[in-house]
């Protein structure tokens, strides 16, 4: 066992009630996380509140413990921890720690860029989804897992690989994964909730969204729009279009996908997604966002055709130059 996760399970050991969160806008790996850890902890006798910034997402109400979550941004009683994951603990946008001083900040998360400043951290940056590392620390301390326990922590690594999709499906990943079904885990009942769960409207929406996608960059580049009418048009909201940049993206020789969504009458959100190959990290920051390699956004001001008149010629230079620089590589 690393010391990491032994001084992590030191701190839960000496302490006996935990606010548990996750970062705002979660997903399956943080809202599967999350619950895993409260009902485990619960199990050996923890005082536990799970507080997040944002609701859980519909998809995600299937998963059993999940109406624990409560919606808040403060921490509104004493508490002795407060214990998140999935991301570092300023990205759950909770504050009240003044209020309540809490003695300990517990920090278990997967992502490299975690400052690690929390009084006690664990940040594995190999671990395909933080609830793999939850996984491990439950089997530690020995707390008997049982099917609702293992649905949470199944979902968070189904969800956070892509469906075993994404290159961080390896071997711990998938052999986790596979112990975990033989505490019942119904893998049909998740999926379904997962990707087979979509309103009538989303879908409407996600037509609108295609029948605009366009391709430049000699190939490599594609973008789709959307625009607030769309919304109008189809009952829906800004949510229900998460994930429809991946259409993009799947498009066969596209190496970088743009989406562009008007949200507000001046104001144009953008998300940038790579297949890998291509570094969008840069394009973001000079534009005034920021991000991943693979994944980036920013928010900019003005009206939606003149900022894809911005952006598009620079994201189009972008992939060719990258891809000119591999070939000047090879030859
Ligand atoms: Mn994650």
């Amino acid at each position: 066992m690393n010391e990491q996760m032994q001084a992590v399970i030191d701190a839960i050991n000496a302490n006996g009630s935990f606010v548990i969160s996750t970062h705002v806008n979660p997903e399956g790996d943080a809202i599967g996380s999350e619950v895993a850890l409260a009902l485990a902890l619960t199990k050996i006798g923890k005082k536990v509140t799970l507080i997040n910034k944002d609701s859980v997402p519909e998809f995600l109400k299937f998963l059993p413990g999940s109406d624990m979550v409560r919606v808040a941004d403060t921490i509104v009683e004493p508490h002795d921890a407060f214990l998140v994951v999935d991301c570092e603990p300023a990205r759950t946008g909770i504050k009240g720690q003044d209020s309540f001083p809490i003695k300990t900040v517990i920090n278990i998360d997967h992502h490299i860029t975690n400052p690690k400043t929390a009084d006690v951290y664990w940040v594995d940056a190999e671990a395909a989804a933080a609830g793999e590392m939850v996984y491990d620390l439950i089997l530690a301390m020995d707390i008997p897992i049982d099917k609702d326990i293992a649905t949470n922590l199944y979902t968070t690594i189904f969800t956070d690989t892509g469906s075993f999709r994404y290159s961080n499906t390896d071997e711990p990943a998938l052999v986790k994964s596979g112990k975990l079904l033989s505490y019942g885990v119904n893998t049909w009942e998740i999926s379904e909730n997962v990707y087979e769960s979509k309103s009538y409207g989303r879908m409407k929406l996600l037509g609108l969204v295609l029948a605009g996608l366009e391709v430049g960059g000699d190939g490599m580049l594609a973008w789709v729009t959307v625009l607030e009418d769309f919304y109008r048009q189809t009952g829906t909201s800004a949510e229900d279009t998460d994930g429809f940049i991946n259409y993009a993206r799947a498009v066969k020789g596209v190496e970088l996908a743009l989406l562009f969504r008007e949200a507000g009458p001046d104001k144009v959100k953008m998300s940038f997604r790579s297949k890998g190959r291509v570094d969008v990290s840069g394009l973001a920051s000079e534009l005034g966002g920021g991000g991943h390699p693979n994944a980036a956004g920013v928010v900019m001001t003005g009206a939606i055709a003149e900022i894809k008149a911005i952006v598009i010629p620079k994201a189009e230079a972008l992939v060719i130059k990258t891809f000119r620089e591999t070939f000047a590589v090879k030859a």
